[in-house]
């Protein structure tokens, strides 16, 4: 009894250590259930040799260590000759002499491509991993415990890998206060307060987990700026963050407050041509990189929603982005640029803005759909920037939809290099709750062709540099990490930051290969529970666009914390703040006319992908309402009417997120309990919150198609007034900082 009792405490303690919180990600490591395929990986890669000494090289070390004890129950040693070794870490100036056999085309690999190969030292066979820098052979040390995770064979691996992107960066909208601007994972995992002198363990799993997915760069703090980051106390806390990340190749970069040197500075102006506000800026770049010799420089967002910027001073975002560049250039830095803007005009309409208006009064929208506003005030300044300037453009002309057309700037600035920005974090797709796996959207907008050169000129070669030959090359995720302590709070949260890093790095990845390694190294490697997942994670993408926006809809969420349907929302500040605007409802039809008979945006795309969208019979239906304003009686491909298809739509939504739940429930025995009921729950929430879309958005539209629901749609079990009765308070990530 008395042992029992001194073996309890024990017993709790080891049980709590592998709870299955989701906190080591896709990096868990655990033993491999097969036992032949345990010791044929351990035989093989049983005495590591690394050459040549570095923080970097050092990770590499052990996160072999830990990786290949954890997956084959063996430790690996560490082998004190070439003779023994038997897996070889070392880059081009380490390679050891007896190895000259060994060629390796190191110019292809570039800064941080690697090579991992087999080969034979005197009738042994070796793994070698090579690359031309340390941070190259971490992560041909990540790939190759991938391998091992997927459980692939290893014994003639040969693996060439160059990342298509340069800088492959996350962006956090951190605020100093540890909110989060659209943050649905807690809080800041930055805590300010406890740096510098306190690095979290969560700082360095952070690192390994974006260096295991080749993720360079990371923006700590939140677009809509505090210029208190920039003051030299705030900058010791980055500089511990920075020293903190560097072993793992991943640099900081700040957002940059434009009136900073107004603001903490004492200066009486911010205007980029002011020679004093360019000195205030060279010297607080010279502070910051005699701090952080590796800093990556600032990411602006400027005269856009509220932020001040060049044209607060009558200056374009050429002049401000190049005041900047010049201040972080000497250094090596960059400056991302971003394209979100609004156009100054549709406040002009706010007066005309009369929310008792009938929709079909409406401000004039052709002078000022801000479809079109990036490319108007972006595209006459090609050709103006630094060459350390990247424009880096949000992935929707809109903002951030389930579904939108890609950006017509995308080849519309060929003297520019210009960055995507997706959004990981899902602030328009249901926020933490919901399961979305974003690659589908992702390689959708990356493999959308352009035709700027031609046929061919796709989203991924524009900001690969290949189109137009840029060097420069970079692509942003709007992050979704939190302090939760599963970092994303809804665990599948956690594929669309590992698919992002994977395509980051190579575009022409396949969404369903990503998601299915993602599942083997995160939840089991049962191979119809696998594909069971696979196949949810895959469906999770259009079921968000059809019970939210079918069809081309956009815009249509509740005001202000964007949860929850609003399509009735009417009210909002600016005339481009509300529902209304967007979907223009009608007795006639729906729809926003962006042809020429509309805004014309349309005409701001190549005449090839104009083709594809521009008769509202022939439009890729995905892109509808985008596009036309079209009759309820719109006869569709289906051969239903507008409405009916609508409808079908919506309720289509409803029933994949009904089959996702039926999937999940059947993997009961396969996956762990925690988990298993975590996703249960969150799946359960998100058909409730299907429905409310599916029913609000539906009797809406009703009022004004004034259509019966046809056949198989679930009549909604609420009035109109109830729905619209519904009041969000307190929605996660709305604050501000
Ligand atoms: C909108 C968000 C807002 C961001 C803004 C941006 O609602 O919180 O500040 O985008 O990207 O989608 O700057």
């Amino acid at each position: 009894m008395k042992l029992l009792r001194l073996l309890l405490p024990l017993t709790l303690i080891t049980l709590k250590a592998h709870a299955e919180d989701g906190y080591r990600l896709w990096l868990r490591y655990d033993k491999i259930e097969n036992a032949a395929l345990r010791s044929s990986y351990s035989n093989q890669l049983q005495y590591i040799k690394v050459y040549g000494q570095s923080p970097t090289l050092a990770a590499a070390q052990k996160e072999l260590v830990m990786g290949l004890s954890g997956l084959t129950g063996n430790t690996p040693r560490e082998s004190a000759t070439t003779e023994q070794a038997s897996l070889l870490l070392f880059t081009r100036f380490t390679q050891p002499a007896q190895l000259t056999g060994i060629t390796t085309d190191y110019a292809a690999l570039g800064q941080d491509g690697f090579c991992i190969t087999t080969a034979r030292i005197k009738e042994k066979k070796v793994t070698i991993i090579t690359a031309n820098t340390d941070i190259g052979v971490l992560y041909g040390t990540f790939h190759l415990l991938r391998l091992l995770q997927t459980q692939q064979p290893i014994q003639a691996v040969q693996v060439v890998s160059v990342p298509a992107i340069q800088h492959r960066i996350l962006n956090h909208w951190d605020n100093l206060n540890r909110t989060i601007e659209r943050g649905y994972a807690g809080f800041s995992i930055w805590n300010w307060h406890t740096l510098p002198d306190y690095i979290d363990q969560r700082y360095i799993d952070y690192a390994r987990a974006n260096a295991s997915i080749g993720i360079n760069g990371t923006v700590l703090t939140n677009v809509n700026a505090n210029a208190l980051v920039l003051t030299h106390d705030y900058l010791l806390k980055v500089k511990a963050l920075a020293d903190a990340f560097r072993p793992y190749g991943l640099k900081v970069y700040l957002t940059a407050k434009f009136s900073a040197p107004v603001e903490i500075g004492g200066l009486k102006t911010a205007d980029p041509l002011d020679t004093s506000v360019q000195h205030w800026w060279q010297h607080k770049a010279d502070e910051i990189y005699e701090l952080i010799p590796d800093f990556g420089g600032f990411l602006v967002k400027a005269n856009s929603e509220g932020q001040p910027g060049p044209q607060t001073y009558n200056r374009t975002h050429a002049d401000g982005a190049n005041m900047l560049a010049d201040a972080v250039g000497t250094h090596g830095g960059i400056i991302m640029w971003r394209a979100f803007v609004y156009d100054v005009r549709v406040q002009k309409h706010d007066e005309d803005f009369d929310s008792n208006k009938t929709n079909k009064n409406l401000p004039d929208i052709a002078a000022a759909d801000r479809f079109k506003q990036a490319y108007a005030e972006f595209t006459k300044l090609d050709g103006q920037f630094r060459k350390n300037v990247l424009v880096q453009v949000k992935n929707g002309p809109i903002d951030f939809q389930p579904r939108e057309p890609f950006s017509p700037l995308f080849g519309a600035m060929p003297q520019t290099p210009l960055a995507m920005e997706f959004q990981l974090t899902m602030e328009y797709l249901g926020q933490g709750t919901h399961l979305v796996y974003q690659a589908p959207l992702f390689k959708e907008v990356l493999d959308a062709d352009t035709y700027a050169t031609g046929k061919g000129a796709t989203i991924a070669k524009v900001i690969d540099g290949s189109l137009y030959h840029h060097s420069l090359s970079a692509i942003a995720g709007v992050s979704n990490i939190g302090s939760e302590r599963n970092w994303t709070n809804h665990p599948f949260g956690q594929a669309t930051w590992y698919a992002y890093g994977k395509l980051a790095w190579n575009p022409n990845a396949n969404a369903r290969d990503i998601a299915r390694e993602w599942v083997q190294q995160t939840f089991t490697h049962q191979p119809q529970a696998v594909q069971t997942i696979t196949d949810m994670m895959m469906a999770s993408r259009e079921a968000v666009v059809n019970y939210m926006t079918p069809l081309g809809l956009h815009h249509i969420m509740g005001a202000s914390g964007h949860w929850g349907p609003g399509p009735w929302v009417n009210n909002a500040g600016r005339a481009d703040w509300n529902s209304v605007y967007y979907h223009r409802a009608d007795s006639f039809g729906l729809g926003f006319n962006r042809t020429a008979t509309g805004s014309n945006a349309l005409a701001q795309y190549k005449p090839e992908v104009q083709a594809q969208w521009k008769d509202s019979n022939t439009c890729d239906e995905r892109y509808l309402l985008w596009f036309h304003h079209v009759s309820w009686q719109h006869h569709m491909h289906s051969g239903k009417t507008l409405w009916d298809e609508l409808c079908t739509r919506y309720q289509q939504g409803v029933d994949t997120v009904r089959r996702m739940q039926a999937s999940w429930n059947s993997l009961q025995t396969v996956i762990d309990p925690e988990r298993f009921h975590q996703v249960q729950q969150l799946l359960s929430i998100q058909e409730k919150e299907a429905r409310w879309w599916r029913n609000s958005c539906l009797l809406y539209f009703q009022t004004y198609s004034r259509m019966p629901l046809p056949a198989g749609v679930e009549p909604p079990d609420h009035t109109l007034d109830y729905y619209k009765s519904i009041r969000s308070l307190f929605v996660p990530g709305a604050g501000s900082n």
